[in-house]
């Protein structure tokens, strides 16, 4: 009884590389403490992965890495829904129908549509562009009320509210308009190397960002090349974004306020306060790393895990879905 009132919360990640310490400061994290508030869908977004090219061997190891890790990162798999995207086919019907309540113009104003057909250059996919569809199916389709996700993702949780409420104007309620839940200091973790941008898994220079599963001499490398500045002093300013980033970091492992820790280090140099945001991380993850390794040993496991929740996750979106093709004027079967 108790469950059905619990608000629901949707997020995921893809598996378009080894997951980083962004995501799991960004949203993992976040996740695990919001685990016993609400009725939680966090899914392995596979479908959003090959909106760029994906090695498919990587893709399926990928894949079932990231469900260690969310296991690993503390998400119990029986209080929340762990799910594979593919296994759940009202995903990519639902995102065919809110294709076409969406206008070609809010979606060339996406950043990271922006930001990455740039990059690409001439073939950039039809899914690519249509990736915030996929992704307001995604959370439309489990009656979602918040979608704890990083600073970067707002954009594409605005746009499925707008989407929804487009939606129920015409056709009467038939979506919860969801909110975004954007972390606190967690919520942009910033390239080591180029801390004006944002840490992501996809970037080709290893330095400018720290995996999960980075082993603790890594993490002190990483940590130690980390860009700063000048200034040899600690603070949390806009023109040290480097080491303001460190300080993000620190204060979303220990809970320490951005202040505290300038205070901390107040006099003292850059040395000391690197080796400290680097044993904080090692800290941090080795637990996780060593369930993650545990659990990839046992694919059975994993195998039930993604097999029972998809169960559940089929029979929530269909419901869903079913509503949308009557409202829309389908035939339904
Ligand atoms: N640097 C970050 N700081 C805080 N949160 C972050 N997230 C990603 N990077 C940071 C959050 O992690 C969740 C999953 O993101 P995603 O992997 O599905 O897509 P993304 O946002 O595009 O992440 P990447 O790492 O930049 O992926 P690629 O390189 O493949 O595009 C989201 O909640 C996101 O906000």
């Amino acid at each position: 009884m108790e469950k059905e009132n619990k608000k629901v919360s949707f997020s995921g990640i893809q598996p378009s590389g080894d997951l980083t310490i962004g995501n799991y400061l960004g949203a993992i994290k976040n996740w695990v403490s919001m685990q016993k508030d609400y009725e939680s869908f966090y899914c392995i977004v596979d479908l959003h992965a090959i909106t760029v090219r994906q090695d498919p061997k990587e893709l399926r190891s990928r894949t079932l890495k990231n469900l260690a890790i969310y296991i690993a990162s503390g998400l119990d798999p029986v209080k929340n829904t762990l799910f594979i995207k593919s296994h759940v086919p009202a995903h990519s019907e639902a995102a065919w129908l809110l294709n076409c309540f969406s206008y070609t113009g809010e979606l060339g104003r996406m950043t990271q549509f922006k930001d990455k057909s740039q990059k690409i250059g001439e073939s950039v996919s039809v899914g690519l562009f249509t990736y915030p569809v996929l992704m307001a199916a995604d959370i439309l389709l489990y009656n979602t009320n918040v979608v704890p996700v990083g600073n970067d993702q707002k954009q594409h949780v605005e746009l499925s509210r707008d989407i929804a409420i487009r939606f129920n104007n015409l056709y009467g309620q038939t979506f919860v308009v969801p909110e975004p839940l954007i972390a606190g200091s967690g919520a942009r973790i910033m390239d080591l190397q180029n801390p004006e941008k944002k840490m992501s898994k996809s970037v080709e220079n290893p330095n400018a960002y720290i995996l999960i599963l980075d082993s603790p001499n890594i993490i002190r490398k990483k940590i130690n090349r980390a860009v700063t500045d000048d200034y040899a002093e600690v603070r949390y300013t806009e023109d040290q974004p480097g080491i303001s980033n460190l300080i993000n970091i620190l204060s979303t492992i220990t809970n320490v306020s951005q202040e505290d820790i300038v205070k901390r280090y107040e006099g003292l140099g850059y040395a000391g306060f690197k080796s400290d945001v680097a044993e904080a991380l090692v800290e941090e993850l080795a637990p996780v790393q060593n369930r993650i390794k545990e659990l990839l040993d046992d694919k059975s496991y994993l195998e039930k895990i993604y097999s029972e929740s998809a169960e559940k996750a089929n029979y929530i979106a269909n419901k869903t879905l079913r509503k949308m093709q009557k409202k829309i004027g389908l035939v339904l079967r």
